[in-house]
């Protein structure tokens, strides 16, 4: 049996946070297989993840993992991806966490809301994407030359935003140094494999 991560996949296959997920197997070259759910299924993830959240994951051996850093903890620990060395996964949970709160400012108000949209746009997009430009204009990665869970953190955060906030898109655009690194992480063999590959199933279908 493979790791399943369980998870509701968006249109054009956009997964938030189980991509990150996705590509932290992928950067660890680990196996898992995807386990597509609807909201409506809710009361089901309840019974597997107390804090009735997607993604989840079922291990091999059974055990359920629910939060998505403890699934890439999971999906990476022993290989390059999740650093070994308590200074450098110091280094990368910098990266992660910075990051992810830059997903969850965005994903946390409603798309009608825009007083919060405003505050988004004017404040936290700029402090979030500053810090990110900050860092990875001092070295490729979150912790040098060689990547892990935190840039696959970084990658999608910035890609949820960009894909879908104009603002975001305006301040990828002026960073050299966050388009370096997106060009950097997506030039990883594994990772551009696997992008080829989800470019492949969205054209044969956009809602998977
Ligand atoms: N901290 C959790 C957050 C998970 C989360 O908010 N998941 C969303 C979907 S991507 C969800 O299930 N929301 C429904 C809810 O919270 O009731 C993680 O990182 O995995």
């Amino acid at each position: 049996m493979t790791d399943a991560l369980h998870y509701v996949r968006m249109a054009n296959a956009v997964g938030g946070r189980a991509e990150m997920i996705r590509y932290t197997f992928t950067l660890a070259e680990r196996p898992w297989e995807d386990v597509l759910h609807r909201y409506e299924d809710a009361a089901e993830i309840g019974k597997k993840n107390p804090f009735r959240q997607f993604p989840y994951l079922v291990t091999s051996s059974g055990e359920v993992i629910p939060q998505s850093l403890a699934i890439m903890c999971h999906a990476a620990s022993g290989t390059s991806a999740w650093p070994s060395d308590p200074a450098l996964l110091t280094k990368a949970l910098v990266v992660a966490q910075g990051a992810y709160d830059l997903y969850q400012a965005f994903g946390g108000f409603a798309a009608d809301d825009l007083v919060a949209k405003k505050k988004f746009e004017e404040r936290r997009a700029p402090q979030y994407f500053g810090a990110l430009a900050a860092i990875y204009g001092e070295r490729r990665f979150a912790i040098g030359e060689t990547p892990t869970f935190a840039d696959c953190i970084a990658r999608e955060a910035i890609a949820w935003c960009v894909r879908r906030n104009e603002a975001s898109k305006a301040l990828l655009d002026g960073s050299e140094p966050l388009r370096a690194f997106i060009a950097h992480f997506d030039a990883v063999p594994s990772i551009a494999a696997f992008q080829a590959k989800q470019r492949a199933a969205r054209e044969l279908d956009p809602t998977v």
